[in-house]
Order: structure tokens, then C-alpha cells, then sequence
């Protein structure tokens, strides 16, 4: 016991390192008060990683329509809050491992789930104009009362740019707080204490599942693009199963720390006899290989 309470206290302070070196205090300051924080371009995109998201996510659009989107006049399903999603898109191009392997990203979402935290789904979503809503919802998923700690968290890369009129994600600040989600009329987009973000491409919001949020309808011409990551704890089901899906050649060129966000340390569910002590070990050389690449210990390995 003593013992993983003296782990516990030396991955944070390893965390705290890195939220210094990067230079994120605010951030975390923003995301303890308010449940959400949106980091600007020159941290959240280096080396041009907005712009090449976005190129690759409308390619990736084009492969899998046969048309390419339109970012001044094109348009979406108009009867949907969320305009079209394109799910699964990490293996679809390298700079997607990128998108995952931001220290930016990386360090604000350890804050929020630890360093066990995995990926559940990477999807990216373009939005044309429409009359309709994202009404205030929780990403918890759970009935209220929603526990404290974050379960979930969500990571928003602006490929373009947000506004009110652009289609832009609103949040209320400090909901998180409440543990709980919102009901009938407190679920309006027009709630007096809903703020939408305004912000240009390349910035990153990352938020907390508590925190109440959705989304206003776009009203300009053309299409709003980003890129969602939704983040969770190993105890949550995930959306996308990466387990035993990544090739080789991806997991060989990232750091070890892309296997346990890319789900390997996960086991598995399992039936025969003999599998589940075959799975736990699968995930070991996972573990090892992050925790000496790191010198954080998981938690899982101590179970
Ligand atoms: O698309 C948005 O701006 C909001 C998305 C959202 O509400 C969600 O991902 O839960």
C-alpha cells in the first residue's frame, strides 16, 4: 500500500515536470476550474500538425467518398447536430500517430486520467451549416451522480477555425463540479452560463467528461473540420479495438508509450480456459517497455 501511494506520488511529480517544461500551468489551472481549456496554435500544433491533419482528413474523406469536401461551400447532413463523422482514423495516415503522441496533448489528458490512460476513438468530424443543436450533454455516460474523478476525457483539434457561427463547441465552466448531467431545460445550447469557444485552427481544446458542453449549428457558409479524440480510463469499454490491430511497423516507429495509448496494454475479455493468463501476459512487454522508456510505474502492472 505504502508503496503505491509512493508510486502514485512520483508519477505525479514526473507529470508536474512536464506540464513545467512545456509550460502548461495555466492550462491545468483552466481545466481544474473550469473543467476545459483551449491551448493556442504555437503550443498545441507544432510543425505545422494542424495543417497536415486536415489535409489528411480530407483525403482520408476523398478515399472514402469519392469526393473531396469543400471547406468554402461545401455541406453536411443539415438534420444533424454533428454534421458527418468519419470514425477509425488512426491507422489512415502517420500524422494521426502524431496527433496521438502530442506532449501538449499528452500531458493535459494524463492530468485529467493518468498515464494508464488509452485511446477510445479517433474520429473526425466535418460540419456544414444547419438549423440544429448540439444540445448540453456529459460525455460520462453514466447516470447522475457522476463521479469526481474523470472517467473520460475529450481532445478537440480545430483543423479550421471556431466561433459562434462557425458551429463552435460551447461549454458551461466549472460543471464538471456538479457531478451530474444536465436535465430538461438546462440541457439548451442558450443556457445564460453556456460560453462558446472561439478560437482559429490549430488550437486544441481538451476537456473533462463531467463538463457540460455541445455545440452550436453552423451558420456561416462552408465546413468546420476536427479532429476528436475521445480519451478514457482502461476500466472504460472502448469504442474503437485496437487490440492486437496495430501493425508492427506503427508501434515499431513511435515511442513505447503509443502501445499503451494504442490499447495493447488492455487485456482482452476472454472464455477458454488459460487465455486470460496468455493475455495479461501479451500486455507485459508493453508495460515494461513504456515504464522503463519512462520511468513511470502503471498500475496495472501492480494489481
Ligand atoms: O462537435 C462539437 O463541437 C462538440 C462535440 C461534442 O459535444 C462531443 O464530442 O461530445
Amino acid at each position: 500500500m505504502a508503496e503505491a501511494a509512493t508510486a502514485a506520488k512520483s508519477d505525479r511529480d514526473h507529470l508536474w515536470n512536464e506540464v513545467c517544461d512545456l509550460g502548461l500551468q495555466t492550462y491545468i489551472a483552466d481545466l481544474d476550474a473550469n473543467g476545459y481549456t483551449v491551448v493556442p496554435p504555437e503550443l498545441a500544433s507544432p510543425n505545422g500538425l494542424a495543417e497536415r491533419m486536415l489535409e489528411a482528413c480530407l483525403d482520408v474523406a476523398e478515399r472514402r467518398s469519392g469526393e473531396r469536401p469543400d471547406l468554402a461551400t461545401g455541406s453536411t447532413d443539415p438534420d444533424s447536430p454533428v454534421g458527418g463523422a468519419m470514425d477509425t482514423m488512426l491507422l489512415e495516415h502517420p500524422v494521426f500517430e502524431e496527433s496521438l503522441m502530442n506532449p501538449v496533448m499528452l500531458a493535459l489528458v494524463t492530468h485529467l486520467c493518468d498515464y494508464n490512460v488509452v485511446l477510445s476513438s479517433m474520429s473526425c468530424s466535418i460540419k456544414g451549416p444547419s438549423d440544429v443543436q448540439f444540445h448540453l450533454h456529459t460525455d460520462t455516460r453514466l447516470p447522475s451522480p457522476l463521479p469526481a474523478q474523470a472517467l473520460v476525457c475529450k481532445c478537440i483539434y480545430l483543423l479550421t477555425d471556431f466561433n459562434r457561427d462557425k458551429g463552435s463547441t460551447v461549454f458551461v465552466p466549472g460543471s464538471h463540479k456538479w457531478c451530474r448531467n444536465p436535465e430538461g431545460s438546462e440541457t439548451s445550447i442558450d443556457n445564460d452560463h453556456a460560453v462558446p469557444i472561439d478560437a482559429p485552427a490549430g488550437s486544441l481544446v481538451v476537456f473533462q467528461g463531467n463538463v457540460w458542453h455541445g455545440a452550436h449549428n453552423r451558420v456561416a457558409p462552408g465546413l468546420r473540420v476536427s479532429l476528436h479524440l475521445l480519451m478514457v480510463r482502461p476500466i472504460i469499454r472502448t469504442r474503437e479495438d485496437f487490440i492486437g490491430r496495430i501493425p508492427q511497423a506503427v508501434l515499431d516507429r513511435n515511442p513505447a508509450r503509443f502501445a499503451i495509448l494504442a490499447q495493447q496494454a488492455l487485456v482482452p475479455g476472454s472464455i477458454e480456459p488459460g487465455d486470460l493468463k496468455l493475455n495479461v501476459q501479451r500486455t507485459q512487454k508493453y508495460i515494461s517497455a513504456f515504464e522503463e522508456e519512462s520511468g513511470v510505474r502503471l498500475p496495472a502492472k501492480h494489481r
